[in-house]
Parts: C-alpha cells; structure tokens; sequence
C-alpha cells in the first residue's frame, strides 16, 4: 500500500514538473497550481483541413496575445501557457480536442473552436464539465445558449450581416433582384444565410432565388447560371472560403456582372488564392478594424504586421480579444481570492462568473457581456475585396 503522504508529495512535485495544474482525486483540498505556475489555457483551433486557414489566423492571434500580456508580467507574475489541440474540421476531431484539454491537460479554460458548427458538439461537453469556453470565431445564432459556461468575442451573424447589404445598396440604390447562396451541411452558414435572407425582405428587395451547396462543393456551375438565369443583380454567398471562393470565381466565369457579398466565411486573406482576380469588389461585414485607434489595437496591429508582413484579419483580433478576457478576468480573480488557493473546479468556475463582469479594452474596441455570454461590441465595419493587378496579391479595403 502506498504511504499517503509520500504519495502525495510525488503527485505535487510532478505536477509543478508538468506545469500543469493538478486537481486530485485523492486529495479535494489540493490547490490549483504553485504561486510560480504557469497558468495553462486550451487553444482549440483547426490545424488541419479545410478550415485549417481561418484556425491559423486564431492561433496567431492567441500566440501574440500571450507574448503580449507574459511580457506584461502574466497573472499578478504568473506566466499563461496555452495548450493547443488541433480540432480539424469536423464536430469528432473538436470533440477529442476539448476533452484532452479537459481531461489531461487540465486547463482552466478553452478559445475555441473553429467552426460554429463544432461549437454545437463541443461547448455543451464544456458546460457539463463547468470549463469556461470563450468562441472566437463562433458567429452562429444560439452559441451562448449552450450554457452558462459558453461565451463569445465573435459578434453574431444576427449583428453584423445587414451591415453588407447595406453596403451594396448604398453602392448601386438601382439592386432589385437578389440570388442568396448557401452551404447547406454548416451552421454558420445556414444562420447566416437566414439573417441575409432576412435582412433582403425587410430592405424590400426581391429574393429570386435560394441556392445550396456543400462547403464540401468544386462545382458551381449549376447554382451560378440559376443565379445568371433569374436576373439577379446581387449575389450573397454563405460559405466558407474554399468553396465560397470558388463560387465567386464561376460565377464571374460565367458572366455575372453585378455585386457579390460574402458572409463571415470569406473573411480571411486566404480566399486571394482562390478566386485571385475576380475576388476583387466582393463586399464583406467586419467586426473589426486594423485602423481601430486604441493602444491595444496599436500594439497588436504591430506586432502582427512585424511577424506577417499584412493587415491583421478579423479572426486573429478575435482571438487575442479571446485570450484578454481570460488573461483581465484571471487577474481581477487574483485579486479578489488568491487563485493559487483554489482548487481546479473552484478556479474554472470562478473564472467564467468573473469574466462575464468585465470591460476589456481590446483591439475589437470596448467589449463586455450579455448575462448568457455573448458579446457586447459597438463598432463595425464593411470591407471590400481589392486585388493587385497581378490578380494573386489582395487587400481588405475599408475605404
Ligand atoms: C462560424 C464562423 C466561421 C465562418 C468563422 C471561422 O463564423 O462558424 O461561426
């Protein structure tokens, strides 16, 4: 038999060793960490698939936010580590992730996932778990619903989507017909699409045609010349950028002519490489701004343009917005009741009340919460697609 104590003195030395935080069976009354531990935050993201290019624009957010706020010293001189656990694209691999970052590595709680449609298999595991999960790029109707332990720094399509019709409107006031396209087998997308859908009814327009596809989709061919055929005048795709992409660029191949939004699947530079030239003038609803004049938004735009050499995207301010709410909502804890003398389970749930009752001053500007989790943002913004004469080299342009 194992001597207790022995025992436990092995368990709390390996856990300083791992940097992890150890909450015990054997012992409720361990504490969370050691005053001098690093402070161990999940990171799901999609690493690989065809979503990996918006989950690499949240993991380059998070890593400059970490640099950001370690060099400021961490938690009260706690240093944050994230744990990243790649979801891919789909609700298993998203599930795997959120329950090894759960589980094994024991985190005080998670950025992700990728897709809002992961987030309806994953957030409600969280919440059974009492771990705070912190959406960065979940814009879907219903996400802070899933529970009391699910919030949001991504503003809902609900918000954000009118603001691009109005847009095109305000460009050509002549827009009668509308063509709406979505992928029908994503969340995002089908929530989208039912705000856009909304959004034409009530600015009176007339919606000509509702056409699917599969984010899965190459072939457009079908869905375009419907669009062509119905005499719309502008187009609005919910899709995510592979294959919303492409469905801008046969569309234009087939000869439509009039203005194109995309929804919050195009909002990543990697959609330059898709439709290359005949991305130009695609329409996009933002929330947020490179230009947004605050420090933090100064410093990180900076430190982002340094590394990448471009604008930082939408979804990497996101996530470092994502990553300060638990950095603020863990010091302001810290504070309040040592959160070295918390247990694990104490920790995370203290954690998510806490964060809830903040201001964060961010680079997506001021936000805050509703009760149920989901973000209080004030500004946004309308880009449109812009390429270089070389047809591969674009822009998001604000002007
Ligand atoms: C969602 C989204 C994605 C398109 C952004 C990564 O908004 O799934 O909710």
């Amino acid at each position: 038999m194992k001597n207790p104590i022995t025992h436990q003195t092995a368990l709390l030395f390996t856990c300083s060793l791992l940097f992890i935080a150890c909450s015990t069976s054997t012992n409720s009354r361990t504490e969370f960490a050691g005053a001098s531990d690093a402070i161990p935050i999940g990171i799901a993201f999609a690493q690989t698939s065809n979503v990996a290019l918006l989950g690499q624009e949240g993991t380059d957010g998070v890593k400059i936010a970490q640099k950001y706020f370690n060099d400021k010293g961490g938690i009260n001189g706690k240093p944050i580590k994230l744990i990243f656990q790649d979801t891919g694209g789909d609700e298993v691999g998203a599930i795997n992730a959120f329950q090894t970052l759960i589980n094994q590595s024991k985190v005080v709680g998670i950025i992700g996932p990728t897709l809002s449609q992961q987030a309806f298999s994953t957030d409600p595991i969280a919440e059974r778990h009492q771990v705070p999960v912190i959406g960065a790029s979940n814009t879907a109707k219903g996400i802070p619903e899933i529970g009391d332990y699910v919030a949001r720094v991504s503003s809902s399509v609900t918000v954000v989507a009118p603001y691009a019709v109005k847009a095109a409107l305000k460009q050509n006031p002549q827009i009668k017909k509308v063509a709406v396209f979505y992928a029908q087998n994503d969340a995002f997308n089908k929530s989208e699409t039912e705000i856009f859908q909304k959004t034409v009814k009530d600015l009176n327009l007339n919606l000509v045609t509702v056409q699917k596809f599969q984010t899965t989709d190459t072939d457009f061919q079908t869905q375009a010349s419907n669009a062509i055929n119905s005499k719309a005048d502008l187009a609005i795709i919910s899709g995510l950028a592979v294959d919303g992409g492409n469905l801008v660029k046969q569309l234009r191949e087939l000869g439509y002519k009039g203005i194109i939004i995309g929804g919050n699947g195009f909002n990543t530079s990697h959609i330059f490489s898709v439709c290359r030239a005949l991305c130009d003038g695609v329409i996009i609803a933002q929330a947020y701004s490179p230009e947004y004049p605050n420090a933090i938004n100064k410093a990180f735009r900076q430190a982002y343009m340094a590394q990448y050499h471009r604008e930082p995207p939408q979804v990497s301010a996101q996530a470092f917005a994502a990553l300060q709410v638990y950095v603020e909502a863990l010091q302001s804890l810290d504070k309040k009741s040592k959160i070295n003398k918390l247990t694990l389970p104490q920790l995370r749930t203290e954690l998510n009340q806490e964060l809830l009752k903040g201001k964060y001053q961010t680079p997506l500007g001021e936000i805050a919460f509703t009760p149920v989790g989901d973000v209080i943002q004030k500004e946004f913004y309308v880009a449109r697609l812009k390429m270089a004469a070389d047809g591969i080299n674009g822009k998001f342009s604000y002007q």
